[in-house]
């Protein structure tokens, strides 16, 4: 079976301890390769290389930074078969998904930053005939990114890029869930020639790894996506060593229906961000709010709908939901179905797990579930499940489903259906998130700045933000007489 190598220095080298990890196949619920448990070790040695390879790096010109970056995304797409089916074994996530998302958008996040560099401007200001200020703008330094399994090469390279683009190296560390397309990654950076060092791949444990990365002296900026109890210990560590953080986290996100909305397209688009990747990712609208007289309508139409979402074989032409990410995932999902009706809810469809029979009668698959009935308060309206699990509920006035919106820790994304301009502008300004989708999900525009407020983030990455992000400014002043 394939063993996994970190990737230090421009070369694939085992973890130093030579100890590897179990990596499972969800969908069969079996080993199917092994990643390095890394340690302390292997982070140090890949921040050696990090910092020998900066000088030089950061003042490569853009151009040419440019040109490894899209060579990257040049060689992901013609990849894109290779890669897709690895993110699918790797996370359980239907094929035609990591096909038409996951991949298109890694290429995407590479093409984004490496044009984007080349027209990346600072500021001056001028003080009349006085002085004139100009902003300069250096890469940090070794910049830590550290990503989850729901996307795993779309989120890893979400960091990656624009750090590389600003001219920071990288120590880089994905989920110990889904390390494989990481992996690929190293490859095709061989292949694009990218130079020793510029970007190290170290595989293994977030206590060990992740945490060894955190709170190395050497690395003075930190992208993190994942939980948000991961998120604080990340901060708890980085802030007294007074290190730049984006912290992308967990959210809990609302789906506000009015009943003025375009219902068939509401229908389809709910589907979509209820259930997308078996709900597994942070801007899922998990939380479905309808407007009375539509509700009873909706329910049925959404029920009938879920129950016929095909579960199996995640290379399945038809398949819809594929197996979640691991068993432990799965439990803790059930664990909040069983949560729901302890707290008064009822489960109009799913809530089992399945067996799909043949070779994926291990695999980690759950139903498609909705549950309504319980209170907007409850900790199944509050916590995050991150799962194919969705509660639904009636609201009278918009003040009541923005009080409803805006109850839960988190704040990272929303959906709001209404075809009353007014309304929509007003509902989007009064939701607490950092992303408002008005009738659409997940239509995204790289140049937007991303992230949550609350318990869902610190900080935004996207567009030039996440350029600046890894740059520090120095504002320099000239007296002109
Ligand atoms: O995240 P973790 P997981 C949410 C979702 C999910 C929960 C846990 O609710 O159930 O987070 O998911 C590394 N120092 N989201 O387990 O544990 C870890 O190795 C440094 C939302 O994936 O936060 C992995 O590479 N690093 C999220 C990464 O952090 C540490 C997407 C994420 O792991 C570490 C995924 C430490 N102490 C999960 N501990 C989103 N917003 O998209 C772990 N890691």
């Amino acid at each position: 079976m394939l063993k996994i190598q970190n990737y230090i220095n421009g070369e694939l080298v085992p973890p130093t301890g030579n100890q590897y990890l179990d990596n499972y196949d969800p969908a069969r619920g079996k080993v199917y390769s092994y990643i390095p448990d890394s340690d302390e070790k292997d982070v140090e040695t890949a921040v050696a290389a990090a910092k020998e390879a900066f000088p030089a790096w950061s003042v490569t010109p853009k151009d040419i930074r440019s040109k490894y970056l899209l060579k990257i995304a040049s060689l992901i797409e013609e990849n894109l078969e290779k890669l897709a089916k690895a993110e699918s074994i790797d996370n359980g996530k239907p094929l035609h998904l990591a096909k038409t998302v996951d991949i298109p958008r890694a290429a995407a996040n590479f093409h984004f930053y490496g044009t984007g560099i080349l027209h990346y401007s600072a500021h001056s200001h001028s003080m009349e005939d006085t002085a004139v200020n100009y902003t300069l703008r250096h890469p940090v330094g070794v910049a830590g990114c550290i990503s989850p399994w729901n996307l795993p090469l779309y989120l890893f390279s979400w960091k990656i890029a624009p750090a590389l683009a600003a001219g920071c190296t990288v120590v880089a560390k994905p989920s110990e869930v889904t390390p494989m397309t990481a992996f690929l990654l190293s490859e095709i950076c061989i292949q694009a020639g990218l130079p020793k060092g510029v970007l190290n791949i170290v595989h293994g444990l977030g206590h060990k790894v992740g945490s060894a990365i955190t709170s190395n002296k050497d690395i003075p900026v930190i992208s993190f996506t994942g939980g948000t109890k991961t998120g604080a210990e990340i901060a708890r560590v980085a802030a007294p060593m007074f290190k730049k953080l984006s912290l992308e986290l967990g959210g809990k996100n609302p789906n506000i229906i009015f009943a003025d909305c375009d219902y068939e397209k509401m229908l389809a688009t709910t589907m979509h961000s209820s259930f997308a990747n078996q709900g597994q990712i942070c801007l899922c609208g998990s939380r479905i709010f309808i407007e009375r007289p539509l509700y009873e309508k909706f329910k049925t139409d959404f029920v009938e709908r879920t129950k016929k979402l095909s579960i199996g074989d995640p290379f399945g032409e038809k398949t819809k939901i594929g197996a979640v990410v691991s068993k432990s995932h799965m439990e803790k999902i059930l664990s909040y179905v069983e949560l729901a009706k302890e707290e008064g809810g009822t489960v109009l469809c799913g809530g089992k797990k399945v067996d799909v029979g043949g070779e994926f009668s291990e695999g980690y698959y759950l139903e498609p579930t909705i549950i309504e009935g319980l209170a907007y308060n409850c900790r199944t309206n509050q916590e995050e499940i991150f799962g194919p699990v969705v509660t639904i509920m009636p609201f009278d006035t918009e003040e009541e489903v923005l009080m409803y919106a805006n109850s839960t820790i988190y704040g990272l994304a929303s959906t709001v259906w209404t075809e009353n301009l007014t309304r929509a502008h007003r509902v989007a300004a009064d939701i607490h998130s950092g992303i408002v989708w008005v009738n659409c999900w997940l239509l995204r525009d790289l140049r937007t700045p991303f992230g949550g407020v609350k318990s869902s983030g610190v900080g935004r990455e996207g567009g030039f933000e996440a350029i600046e992000f890894f740059t520090e400014p120095k504002n320099v002043c000239i007296k002109l007489k």
